[in-house]
């Protein structure tokens, strides 16, 4: 049966559970699964097949019998803190940390399950090397110094016939990254390459060019929210979910949602408007149209503290909400009240940017229209407004010189996209370089806590950059679609398993806290310090790791002058409980932009030779009898990372694609039929879930399902992957994936 992603129409079993799942209902888990289940999930297992054999568990000698610690979920982006019931060396069970400004009293099904984490008896137990062919999923157990000895001289013969060019670094965020960024650039190749240009990217820059830094939101004292496809009641961001769903409920919140689909965000606001895609710009510049043409915007705010304003209304002139009505087919009389509405809420109004800016070619500008309309009603640094992001300084050792790279970046994003963060990279464009070998060979890969099989669109060619490498190492904790593929798997310590560096929250006001260790591992996998120590130590670039976990923490604790026994009440620190507002209107307050205003017309995108105000395209549309593709997130998992994780394994075994009932009934498709799905560069086979919830013109499929590695035995198999079908494409100005820009053919078969 095929339980993916339900919307709230057809309210069946899977929307009650997911709800369970969001509001953290300390009984979901035990309700869902039955203490029965629990048990044997945890310590059982029987008859379940294995990756291979199972290393003794180091069972540590003397621990406490029964303890709590306060620590940090490591299950997705959002880092929200937990308190562990741990009885000996097990993790019986993970409680929200009240005290966590952060996440509050939410742990969502992700953050509970991640208990299984740990007890997943597929999970990556030792170093592993590849003994057959690539992909065959053929493997042995090896120790960490044949691992980590491998590692070092397979690099060095890359080295030696490629230069350190020749090796490519990739990771995603975490609180470890910085160990792995560190040992690429001691490495010396430039060829460094992270997540946001799949992510966020686009977002940023637009929000940066604009106001010289990339705001937060004031949800929690916001009175009206217009969210643009950014699905908080399932892709959770904390606290924002947290405060706009709570709010939005009471009332205190009007929660205007666009989404061309009716996700369970849709089901939480107070309007929905079916925009169709790709058209978000439109909606918001006739928003800009209508403040200006009925002078609803804040005039002594944009004379005082912006520049280039009389560009933008000469701009937005012909953007009336008439005009807005062709595009996004949402009536203009709608957009009128909404601006009028926003406008008399303002300055505790705020157009919610999203995470997630990977969609379409133009999304720099989409983010940059969103930041304007936030920009007019001048809710900038306002209590329930936008507020500039305030951190506490931390220390850190200091390192030797870093080499300069020998090369300029394969990706040539210097030139290519000149406002996008260099060392973040541009992984579309990274990929198909490598792949072209253009300007010259890549040949070596270190991969860390990343995913690309499944990041990247067009995982046809994400297959074809790693089976053109000479080298492979994956650092992960279970044997992903990546790993798969690797020649090496370096297994790295659970984030229940480690110390990990403190961090520095600013949401929603600054904060330390720090994940520290629950359990001691239960196999023979180690931190990413450890790992970076290991193979640096072989490759002579032992001088940028001269310490331990425990000595960075305490050089980074040195600067804000604490011990960490500040941590051990409530697992955080604070020396205040609240934001402060308004920090930034004062007088002579310089904005980092050219002119040191906020930049209404933007003179960073001027100078790079950019048009500085959005340019609108309207979107080409299916044609007749195809189907725009939508990807999205799912409330159980994070991207593809834990689908094999068996207790949300259970609550949603596969994907399914959603298709309009209208549609379906002329196509004769019925719930659960099996389709198959094409698009210009691949097909899968997937089953419909026939639903009122989405537009005629598009289909939506759950990100993070079809993984093929063998070694994740729950969920091999199982769904579909979106990246077979998505083609690549990317934003213009900041090269960030542009994900939904794909249009596929459904068959029945
Ligand atoms: N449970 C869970 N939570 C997560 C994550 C996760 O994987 N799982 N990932 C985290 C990360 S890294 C991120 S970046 C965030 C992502 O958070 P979001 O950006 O909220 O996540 P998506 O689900 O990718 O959102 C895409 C939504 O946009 C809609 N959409 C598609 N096209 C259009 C369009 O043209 N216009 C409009 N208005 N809407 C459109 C889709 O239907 C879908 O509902 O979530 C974070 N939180
Ligand atoms: N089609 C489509 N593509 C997308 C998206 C989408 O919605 N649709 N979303 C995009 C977004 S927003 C993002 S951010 C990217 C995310 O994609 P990725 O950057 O690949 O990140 P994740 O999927 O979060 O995690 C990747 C890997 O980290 C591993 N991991 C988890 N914890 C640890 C740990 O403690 N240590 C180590 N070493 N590994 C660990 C997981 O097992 C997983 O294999 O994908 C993007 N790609
Ligand atoms: S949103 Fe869920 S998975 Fe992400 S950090 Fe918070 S509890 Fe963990
Ligand atoms: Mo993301």
């Amino acid at each position: 049966m095929s339980t993916t992603a339900r919307g709230p129409i057809g309210i069946g079993p899977h929307t009650a559970r997911r709800r369970e799942g969001l509001t953290l209902d300390r009984r979901g888990f035990l309700g869902v699964f039955g203490a029965g289940i629990l048990g044997t999930t945890l310590y059982g297992c029987a008859g379940r097949p294995r990756l291979l054999e199972v290393a003794e568990s180091a069972v540590p000698e003397s621990t406490p019998a029964s303890r709590k610690v306060a620590s940090i979920c490591g299950n997705c982006v959002n880092k929200c803190g937990f308190i562990a019931r741990v009885e000996g060396d097990r993790v019986v069970k993970l409680d929200p940390n009240p005290h966590f400004p952060k996440s509050r009293s939410m742990l969502c099904a992700k953050g509970n399950a991640g208990v299984q984490v740990v007890h997943d008896p597929d999970r990556l137990k030792h170093p592993l090397i590849r003994t057959g062919p690539r992909g065959s999923g053929q493997w042995r157990k090896a120790s960490w110094d044949e691992a980590l000895e491998l590692t070092a001289r397979r690099m060095m013969e890359i080295k030696e016939k490629y230069g350190p060019h020749g090796m490519l670094f990739s990771s995603t965020e975490g609180f470890q990254e910085r160990f792995f960024r560190t040992f690429a650039a001691a490495w010396g190749s430039p060829n460094v390459v992270r997540h946001p240009s799949l992510c966020l990217a686009s977002g940023n820059v637009a929000f940066f060019a604009t106001f010289g830094t990339v705001p937060e939101y004031d949800l929690e004292h916001c009175e009206y929210v217009i969210v643009s496809g950014a699905n908080r009641a399932e892709a959770f961001v904390t606290p924002d979910t947290i405060d706009m769903m709570t709010r939005a409920r009471q009332g205190k919140t009007r929660l205007v949602y666009l989404d061309p689909r009716f996700s369970v965000t849709a089901s939480r606001a107070g309007t929905w408007l079916p925009i169709r895609p790709g058209t978000d710009m439109a909606f918001y510049l006739a928003m800009l149209h209508v403040l200006i043409a009925d002078k609803l915007y804040d005039e002594a705010f944009v004379r005082t503290y912006t520049h280039g304003f009389d560009e933008l209304v000469a701009h937005v002139e012909p953007f009336t909400p008439e005009w807005a009505e062709g595009e996004t087919e949402i009536p203009a009389r709608e957009i009128r009240r909404i601006t009028r509405e926003f406008a008399a809420a303002a300055p505790r109004a705020v157009v919610y940017r999203g995470r997630r800016s990977s969609w379409y070619g133009n999304d720099t500008y989409m983010r940059q229209a969103m930041a304007l309309v936030n920009v007019l009603v001048g809710n900038w640094d306002r209590q329930g407004g936008l507020v500039p992001k305030e951190s506490i300084a931390l220390g850190k050792p200091e390192l030797p010189e870093l080499p300069w790279p020998d090369e300029e970046r394969i990706d040539g994003i210097e030139e290519r996209h000149p406002l996008a963060r260099t060392e973040d990279g541009a992984y579309v464009d990274l990929r198909q370089r490598v792949l072209d070998a253009r300007p010259y060979p890549v040949k070596g890969w270190m991969i860390y806590k990343q995913n690309p099989l499944h990041a990247l669109p067009d995982r046809a060619r994400t297959r074809a950059m790693l089976e053109q490498m000479d080298f492979v190492a994956v650092i992960d904790i279970v044997p992903s679609d990546t790993a798969w593929m690797a020649d090496v798997i370096l297994p790295e310590s659970t984030y229940l398993e480690r110390d990990d560096p403190v961090e520095g929250f600013h949401q929603p006001y600054p904060f330390l806290a720090w994940r520290r260790q629950v359990i001691r591992p239960h196999f023979e996998t180690r931190p990413c310090l450890e790992i970076m120590q290991g193979l640096a130590a072989k490759l002579g670039l032992e001088s940028y790791f001269d310490y331990d976990i425990d000595r960075y923490i305490d050089l980074q604790l040195a600067k804000p002058g604490i011990g960490r026994e500040v941590f051990d009440a409530t697992g955080v620190w604070s020396d205040r409980n609240s934001r402060k507002y308004g920090t930034t209107l004062v007088e002579d307050y310089r904005f980092r932009t050219p002119s040191g205003k906020i930049e209404v017309a933007n003179e960073r995108f001027r100078r790079r030779g950019y048009a500085p105000l959005p340019v609108y395209q309207s979107p080409p549309q299916p044609p007749r009898g195809k189907f725009r593709l939508l990807p999205g997130k799912q409330a159980y998992f994070t991207h593809a990372a834990n689908q094999n994780n068996l207790w949300l394994h259970e609550l949603c075994p596969e994907n399914s694609l959603w298709i309009n009932a209208a549609v379906a009934r002329e196509r004769g498709i019925a719930e659960g039929d099996e389709l198959l799905v094409r698009s210009p560069v691949g097909q899968v086979r997937v089953r419909a879930h026939v639903t009122e919830g989405i537009r005629k013109d598009c289909v939506h499929l759950p990100h993070g399902f079809g993984q093929r590695s063998a070694g994740l035995h729950q969920a091999v198999g199982k769904g579909a992957s979106d990246q077979d079908l998505i083609a690549a494409a990317s934003d213009v100005i900041t090269g960030n994936a542009a994900l939904h820009e794909t249009f596929v053919t459904i068959e029945k078969v």
